[in-house]
């Protein structure tokens, strides 16, 4: 079973401009925006421009320069939002939600970059 990516997702018309965004870094392979619903104080999502549904779908199919892009610009936000601990920044946790276990709602792949508080353990016992 392949990858079916759906043009219409939310992320996608941010992406044509069809919806605003509050834009952290653009780059020529990615996109940073501050979430809309944030969890944290420093809560960005990173995206690729590309059509890509999920981390494992991006990993597997991307070209190696929009994969370097796209880490860069995961450095470049972790720098901008001030979360970085060499920078004296106190740390953050980056999320990829990914399907129906991972609870991804926007199947367009994103990694969250949360912080600017102590986010707790990583996961609840279910
Ligand atoms: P996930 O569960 O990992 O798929 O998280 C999706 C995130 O996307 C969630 O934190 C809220 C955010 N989000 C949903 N719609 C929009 C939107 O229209 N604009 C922005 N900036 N964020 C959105």
């Amino acid at each position: 079973m392949g990858y079916s990516y759906d043009r219409n997702n939310i992320f996608a018309k941010i992406l044509r401009g069809e919806i605003p965004n509050e834009t952290v870094l653009e780059t020529e392979h990615s996109l940073a925006f501050e979430d809309v619903n944030p969890q944290a104080p420093v809560h960005v999502l990173v995206i690729p421009k590309g059509a890509y549904v999920s981390l494992d779908h991006f990993t597997q199919d991307a070209s190696d320069a929009e994969i370097v892009d796209y880490n860069r610009t995961i450095g470049e936000v972790c720098k901008l939002t001030g979360v970085q601990p060499s920078l004296g920044g106190s740390g953050f946790r980056a999320i990829a939600n990914t399907g129906a276990d991972g609870v991804q709602e926007v199947p367009h792949l994103h990694v969250h970059i949360i912080g600017g508080r102590v986010l707790g353990r990583m996961l609840n016992k279910a």
